[in-house]
């Protein structure tokens, strides 16, 4: 990247000064720059260069941090690595201060009272596990291997997910996935027959005109899909952004469309619908790969702009203009899929309708659209068979939700959880994910807990959902360990390793240990025939060619470059039933599903009330960075965005503290007026993550409002059990 496009890489990301500002006083990496080391005592004198992969969030961009007398300095991007290009996101950046955070947990605990209160004991490992692995045992042989459940996020949860399935537990599950990309993956999958995986295989950079259904890039700092977003402005491309908010990314497009929150699905099928009428599709690639184009094409006959007007807010010769933009540049459009799809819980068939989009713009397989990724095939480590499960998994009885794939529905193993149907869940292990804050309704989610025999939680500070624990597992952070290796399919096949930079502070330990020295306990020491993880890593490594010791010092390997596009003699694949693109779908109709996707209307805020909307910042992740003092130093609260005129008519003002309720009589804790012209009158917005409530995690207590405490309504998606979370509404509560 050059410079220019490096400045329009920071403007675009939205970051604050204060982050142009850092980056460039933790100094520049200079390739090839030298190697200074030199052994005194037990401490490396000089600077050391050690590559790995972020875990700031779950993108794995490649790094190389620095060591300077043994101390940790800095992590920059590892220009070898595809995913970071050379540069780490703003987070990715400060990701070093999770070392620092004054807070975090230094050995395992243990709780001394009820769950939910805040006492408890330091404990060794010895003890810890020890616990951990009897009260498995006595479930196991009450309830059956089954009755525990999994909730993990991230890479790190690999080994815990061996050592459960080893255990016989099918029953393994993330809030990133039914409450997050799920819908988009059936939706896709319904229609081409196949996902989008992560990272998502959009061809950002080359697309010419770009369409974002709230997918906001910019503050969603997803770094790849940035970098590339920013060569996109630069190259010109027609940017169209669909938001009940001004976004960052709206700031650089052509077209800005403020859309009723809720009613994308109108106008994606009104776009549809002009594209077809005025017969501006893909003809040959339509003709070529459709299946049911003449039903479908049926079907959207009706949903006019002027049908969407009313509906959407949107000027029908806007949706007309935008249409043709689309036209215009195929098969260069890319509609993005969105990641965050769990919206209203109609999401996966809005999904769809954005893959029908796509189809019609022949985007798909194409450059400029969706790209056909590569991974590196490395062969897993040779164990035992695990035991096979006569139950099947519990959070989907009898099916019910015909068309969940991928990951386990989180909502349903919470409620087996509480009702014990299909069958008892008594043991949870929490692995790196805040279900406090990552799960709709939290009072569900206190119910299950409580119904627990053993509740487990490994964290590395003390997090919200710790204090629901029976046993706090601390863990190393990722800059103190190793993890398992990265294959994500991506452009170019390749592989990434994660290893420690420093040692851990205290008595934390890494996951692989802990699973490991778990199943022993369990006597499932079989399954784990290696003594250490580098043992691990370099079997795995070997039987592909490579070795620890070259990944150690590389970082990153690629592949061979291969051609990824449909122009570039790589036709698209359809795994459907029909083998081709489903414009019609017999799936859907078999299980009494609309086969094109329909418009329904959503419930609206009554009146004094508006609808709760959240995303993110680009200086944190979820709620997983806000007591990372680096970060906490860029953005330390959240704000609630409300619209100019909604404030004045309520005496609000900018940087007033107020509280919201819900239609449920829930308040939140106070939150920061922006008042603001960026916003609808009939929505707010917050950034996710903040108003945390563990009193343990001293530097994030109460800073700012959750969204998450006030989702207490959700609608679950009926054809794969997602949960649609922009459904709560809410109106302001002024301090006593
Ligand atoms: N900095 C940072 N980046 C991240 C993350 C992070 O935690 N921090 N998390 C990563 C993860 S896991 C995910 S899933 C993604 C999430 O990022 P996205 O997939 O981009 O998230 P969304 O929820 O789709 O986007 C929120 C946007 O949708 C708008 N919106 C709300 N309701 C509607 C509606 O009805 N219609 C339309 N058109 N827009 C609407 C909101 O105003 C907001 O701008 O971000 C990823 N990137
Ligand atoms: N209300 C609401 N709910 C949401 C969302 C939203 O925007 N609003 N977003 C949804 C989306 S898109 C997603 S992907 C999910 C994400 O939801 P989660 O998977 O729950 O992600 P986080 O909230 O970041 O939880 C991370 C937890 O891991 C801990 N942690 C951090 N680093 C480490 C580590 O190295 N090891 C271990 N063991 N623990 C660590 C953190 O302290 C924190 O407790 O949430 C979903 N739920
Ligand atoms: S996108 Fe940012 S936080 Fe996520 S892995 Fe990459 S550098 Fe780290
Ligand atoms: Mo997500």
């Amino acid at each position: 990247m050059n410079s220019l496009s490096r400045r329009r890489f920071l403007k675009i990301s939205g970051a604050t000064i204060a982050f142009a500002g850092a980056a460039t006083s933790m100094g520049t990496f200079v390739k090839g720059a030298e190697k200074v080391e030199e052994k005194t005592g037990s401490i490396v004198k000089g600077i050391q260069k050690i590559p790995t992969y972020c875990d700031v969030c779950f993108w794995k961009c490649g790094a190389i941090a620095y060591v300077k007398d043994g101390n940790l300095w800095k992590i920059e991007g590892n220009p070898d690595d595809p995913l970071s290009n050379g540069r780490l996101c703003p987070r990715g950046t400060g990701g070093i201060g999770a070392s620092f955070d004054k807070d975090r947990l230094r050995a395992p605990l243990m709780r001394k009272s009820v769950r939910g209160e805040d006492k408890w004991v330091e404990v060794t490992w010895d003890e810890a596990l020890g616990y951990i692995a009897d009260k498995m045992k006595k479930i196991k042989v009450e309830y059956g291997p089954e009755a525990m459940a999994l909730f993990s996020h991230g890479v790190g949860g690999n080994f815990f997910k061996h050592t459960i399935k080893a255990y016989g537990s099918p029953n393994i599950t993330a809030p990133s996935f039914a409450q997050c990309r799920g819908p988009r993956e059936t939706g896709f999958e319904l229609t081409f027959g196949d996902v989008l995986g992560s990272p998502e295989r959009t061809d950002i950079k080359n697309a010419k005109c770009l369409v974002l259904l709230g997918s906001h890039l910019g503050e969603n700092m997803h770094n790849t899909q940035v970098q590339e977003f920013a060569e996109a402005v630069e190259n010109d491309a027609s940017i169209i952004v669909v938001d009940p908010r001004f976004s960052v990314a709206a700031s650089k497009a052509k077209y800005f469309l403020p859309i009723k929150p809720g009613t994308d699905m109108a106008l994606l099928l009104a776009w549809m619908n002009v594209i077809v009428k005025e017969e501006l599709y893909d003809k040959e690639y339509v003709e070529k790969f459709e299946f049911g184009f003449e039903q479908f094409a049926a079907e959207i006959a009706e949903n006019t702009p002027e049908w969407a007007y009313p509906v959407t807010g949107i000027d029908p010769k806007v949706i007309r203009e935008t249409a043709r933009e689309m036209a215009k540049n195929k098969p260069a459009s890319l509609v993005h899929p969105g990641r965050h799809t769990t919206w209203y819980g109609d999401d996966a068939q809005r999904s769809r309708a954005i893959a029908l989009l796509n189809a019609l713009l022949g985007s798909w397989g194409r450059k400029g659209g969706f790209y056909t990724p590569y991974s590196t095939r490395i062969p897993g480590y040779p164990y035992p068979a695990y035991p096979k499960s006569e139950k099947g998994t519990a959070d989907n009885p009898n099916h019910k939700y015909p068309f969940a794939e991928g990951e386990l529905i989180s909502t349903g193993l919470r409620e087996a959880t509480i009702t014990g149907n299909p069958y008892p869940i008594k043991g949870w292990l929490v692995y790196a994910t805040n279900l406090m804050q990552s799960l709709p309704n939290r009072e569900e989610t206190i119910k299950a807990i409580q119904n627990l025999d053993l509740m487990v939680v490994v964290d590395v500070v003390p997090s919200e959902i710790t204090g629901w624990a029976d046993v706090v597992l601390p863990e190393s952070t990722y800059l103190e360990r190793y993890d398992d290796l990265n294959t994500a399919p991506f452009r170019e096949s390749f592989v990434s390793l994660r290893q420690p930079v420093i040692d851990s502070p205290n008595d934390q330990k890494p996951n692989w240990w802990m699973a490991k020295k778990l199943a022993e306990k369990l006597g499932l020491g079989n399954y784990y025939p290696w003594k250490n993880i580098e043992e691990y890593l370099d079997t795995r490594l070997k039987s592909a060619g490579l070795s620890l010791e070259i990944m150690k010092k590389k970082g990153v390997v690629k592949g061979p470059k291969q051609p990824i596009f449909y122009e570039d003699g790589v036709p698209p694949v359809f795994w459907t039933p029909s083998g081709k693109i489903e414009f019609y779908s017999l799936r859907l109709k078999e299980h009494g599903f609309d086969p094109v996707p329909k418009f329904t209307k959503h419930e609206e805020p009554p009146a004094g009330y508006f609808r709760l909307l959240f995303g993110r910042a680009p200086v944190h992740t979820f709620a997983k960075t806000q007591s990372n003092p680096i970060l906490k130093d860029m953005m330390e609260e959240n704000e609630l965005w409300v619209n100019n005129d909604i404030a004045r008519r309520y005496g609000l003002k900018s940087g007033q503290y107020i509280k919201l309720k819900n239609t449920d009589g829930i308040v939140s804790n106070k939150i920061k007026v922006k008042a603001t012209e960026r916003i609808r009158t009939d929505c707010v917005y917050m950034v996710h993550g903040f108003g945390q409530n563990s009193k343990r995690l001293r530097s994030t207590f109460l800073k700012g409002a959750s969204d998450s405490q006030l989702v207490t309504k959700y609608n679950t998606d009926p054809l794969m059990g997602g949960t649609g979370m922009n459904v709560n509404f809410v109106t302001f509560e002024w301090e006593a």
